[in-house]
């Protein structure tokens, strides 16, 4: 195995006896495989779009669906890998049969091994480091491409759930694929490359927010409780709305009440969820507490897409995965079929008494915020607000992360902090106060909810009359898994400069590649809080 697709990846160098996230080299090598069997499709695509062949839709559904399940924390079951590359391949050669031209020896002609233990001696063959290119610049762009288009492909899986779907970015899927197996592009073309996974990433954003939006509605600026009531209790953690509100439905009146984890937090604000009355709370921080906090949730819980820790024995039987989530030993319940979830919760003791804690706000998604921009511009033209600051992306375990919190306590009383995804929870209680009504955290929802962040900040400068770079307006992002590679690589192909990343910088960029983005957009590593407080704010 070789895998350094994370911000945590073995001694920031790559994981190559066992991952950090807990992936066996067995895990590894098959989805290395998948991820060389769906190379192999995109080929495939790409012939056919050459030769005017259509490809069916439900192969980019597919293709979007088998890339999310390589990222991050997401699925550790070999057993699960195995139908997706016999998939990939199916489909591959359904659309080769349709094709004149006869595709490239390689992923496109590749032929599986009859079992799990052949595909993984096939797959430990077909790792990151047997892409074919000499050039360790180029390389490193074309691991970021791959990178990149997990996490696109992560969001495309999530809005095509719902309904939303763009063939023009399935068709980038296949064709930032195929792409790798070229040796004819030079850096430059990479570089435009990787930035077009970051324009496509925009869109596939785009097209989740009109698949969350369109069904449960524009978030609402919302208060969430961080205690609990007496009673029965499901806990849904990950990004998987149509998984929440399924649960919302199936719970409803049988005196179980539902909770968010993580990611899941941002839900509480969306009019279509908000309303059932058993949908009460939220429990826990990030992701990597999951052991703790997990071992004393009273009741079953539901991770519906990625951050999954290895299960501790006290609650491996009341963990349930769903979608493209996978544990081996933990149950496997399809989307939507939410009984043996709702048995376990109710066969559980649930929480023996109210318990009121602090409470945190959510909700302020684009909509939201556009929705007091007039009082916003106003107070930043009268001097009340001196400074914007994004304080967004992953969390995880390393300590330097304790910078993210440091930075919004120490953060001026007459700035605002936006935050999305898991990061927050660093902060996300802090009393931080408001500026003339104006909360001074303003959490805009899940990673994906970046998109909010970029048109908040487009609709900043139409208003101020400049440019995104000219706002008072600063990007202090933590990354971990891909989403937020592609994430980073939007916000790059909007140009936009000055971003503060961290806790430590990508393993798979090279000096030269990283030169480049220095020198293009000022990209820079964080320091310590308060001296890039003190550059920022001069
Ligand atoms: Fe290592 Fe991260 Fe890959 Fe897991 S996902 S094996 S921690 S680099
Ligand atoms: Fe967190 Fe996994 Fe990235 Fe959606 S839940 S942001 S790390």
């Amino acid at each position: 195995m070789f895998c350094y697709q994370c911000e945590q990846t073995a001694k920031g160098l790559g994981c190559d006896k066992l991952g950090v996230c807990g992936k066996k080299p067995e895990v590894s090598d098959l989805q290395d495989l998948l991820v060389y069997a769906l190379t192999g499709l995109g080929q495939a695509a790409v012939a056919a779009k050459a030769e005017g062949v259509a490809v069916p839709m439900d192969t980019g559904r597919f293709f979007a669906k088998a890339m999310f399940s390589t990222l991050t924390n997401v699925n550790f079951d070999p057993a699960d890998f195995m139908p997706l590359i016999l998939e990939a391949v199916a489909k591959r050669d359904a659309l080769a049969g349709l094709l004149k031209a006869k595709l490239p020896e390689g992923p496109a002609t590749y032929v599986p091994a009859a079992d799990l233990a052949g595909l993984t001696a096939q797959g430990a063959k077909h790792g990151l480091k047997d892409i074919p290119e000499a050039n360790d610049d180029i390389r490193s762009l074309k691991h970021t491409l791959i990178f990149g288009i997990k996490g696109v492909a992560a969001y495309a899986d999530h809005a095509a759930i719902l309904g939303q779907e763009d063939p023009a970015v399935y068709e980038f899927l296949y064709d930032g694929m195929a792409a790798t197996f070229t040796t004819d592009k030079d850096l430059g073309a990479w570089v435009a490359l990787v930035l077009k996974c970051g324009e496509v990433n925009l869109r596939a954003m785009e097209l989740l927010d009109a698949a969350n939006t369109g069904a449960y509605g524009h978030p609402v600026p919302t208060v969430v409780p961080l205690g609990h009531k007496a009673g029965k209790a499901i806990l849904v953690s990950g990004h998987d709305l149509k998984d929440l509100k399924q649960l919302l439905e199936q719970t409803a009146g049988k005196g179980i009440n539902i909770y968010t984890h993580g990611e899941m937090l941002p839900a509480h604000g969306y009019p279509e969820l908000k309303k059932y009355p058993h949908f009460y709370g939220h429990y826990g921080t990030a992701w990597q507490n999951q052991h703790k906090e997990f071992a004393a949730f009273p009741g079953a819980i539901l991770m519906t897409t990625n951050c999954i820790q290895k299960p501790a024995e006290s609650y491996l039987g009341s963990i349930f995965t769903t979608g493209l989530v996978g544990w081996p030993g933990a149950v496997h319940v399809k989307n939507g079929e939410f009984g043996p979830v709702i048995a376990k919760a109710l066969a559980m003791p649930g929480f023996p008494a109210d318990e009121d804690k602090d409470t945190v706000m959510t909700g302020f998604a684009h909509n939201a915020v556009m929705g007091v921009a007039g009082p916003v511009i106003e107070a930043v033209k009268a001097g009340k607000i001196k400074h914007f600051f994004l304080v967004a992306g992953c969390d995880g375990a390393k300590p330097g992360r304790n910078y993210y919190t440091e930075f919004v306590e120490k953060a001026p009383a007459d700035t605002i902090i936006l935050t999305l995804a898991c990061g927050k929870f660093r902060f996300f209680d802090k009393k931080l106060g408001d500026i003339g009504g104006i909360p001074r955290l303003l959490d805009m929802g899940q990673c994906n909810d970046a998109y909010s962040a970029i048109q908040v900040a487009v609709a900043l400068a139409k208003a101020f009359e400049c440019g995104v770079n000219d706002l008072p307006l600063s990007m202090i992002l933590s990354w971990y898994e891909q989403k937020a590679v592609a994430i980073l690589l939007t916000l790059l192909h909007l140009g936009v400069k000055n971003i503060r990343l961290g806790p430590t910088l990508p393993a798979f960029l090279t000096p030269n590649v990283l030169n480049f983005l220095v020198a293009n957009y000022d990209i820079k590593a964080i320091t310590t809080p308060d001296e890039d407080l003190k550059a920022i704010l001069g």
